[in-house]
């Protein structure tokens, strides 16, 4: 598996790197993942590998003071327990751009997507080979030891969709029924690390993400496939 690692240009100080930085940082990203994509589609989880068709993966996606300044972001937000109707998951979340309301079975608008996110959306959206823009949905999570998320396919509201992992590694898990039985398949998703999950590993395979053995962050990065 081939590796693109992000430049760690540009100063920083107590406040975190400067604008200049962090955009050297994400361009630094951008290009090798680019690359990334581009040499490997082929070769990434391919035939001789048991991995879902779709699923894209760049390790070291962004530098680590890079993550360092989203994990901030992200711990700055009021995240609350993720609402699925009358239950509460133990993940604590925020979304940005729509938001899906388990109560009225609904998408709905939420808060614009923030200025800080719109930097990293421009390299998720060029690793994923698409017009800036195309990502119009966000969510931010917070998993605390332990913690995880059950199985599930993501709503069919949503088309691509790519995560950003920060803090710490987990196991992304993937299943789909083949007959009586399961076929599966795990990604060990390092933090700072970006998957996109498009074709089959979207629309055929469920994933879920066993509770988690540091807390862990996540930026889930999401274009839509028709208008709410
Ligand atoms: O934390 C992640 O990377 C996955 C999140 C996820 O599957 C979801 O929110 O639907």
């Amino acid at each position: 598996m081939r590796r693109a690692r992000a430049s760690q240009k540009g100063g920083s100080d107590r406040s975190g790197p400067t604008e200049a930085a962090w955009r050297a940082y994400i361009k630094a990203a951008f290009t090798t993942s680019r690359r990334f994509v581009l040499s490997t589609q082929l070769a990434l989880f391919d035939d001789t590998e048991a991995g879902p068709s779709g699923l894209h993966y760049a390790p070291d996606f962004i530098s680590p003071e890079a993550e360092r300044e989203l994990i901030a972001h992200v711990a700055e937000l009021p995240l609350k327990p993720f609402q699925f109707g009358a239950f509460e998951g133990h993940r604590q979340v925020k979304s940005f751009g729509f938001r899906y309301d388990y109560a009225v079975q609904r998408m709905l608008e939420s808060e614009p997507i923030p200025d800080w996110l719109q930097t990293i959306a421009r390299a998720v959206e060029g690793f994923g080979q698409l017009p800036d823009g195309s990502v119009r949905q966000v969510l931010c999570t917070e998993y605390d030891v332990g913690v995880g998320i059950g199985w599930h396919r993501d709503k069919p509201h949503f088309d691509k969709v790519f995560g950003l992992s920060l803090g710490s590694p987990c196991k992304f898990r993937f299943r789909r029924r083949m007959g009586d039985k399961w076929e599966r398949f795990t990604l060990q998703a390092e933090p700072r690390s970006l998957y996109l999950m498009d074709g089959e590993a979207r629309q055929a395979w469920e994933h879920s993400i066993p509770g988690v053995d540091q807390r862990r962050w996540s930026i889930t990065f999401r274009t839509m496939r028709q208008r709410p």
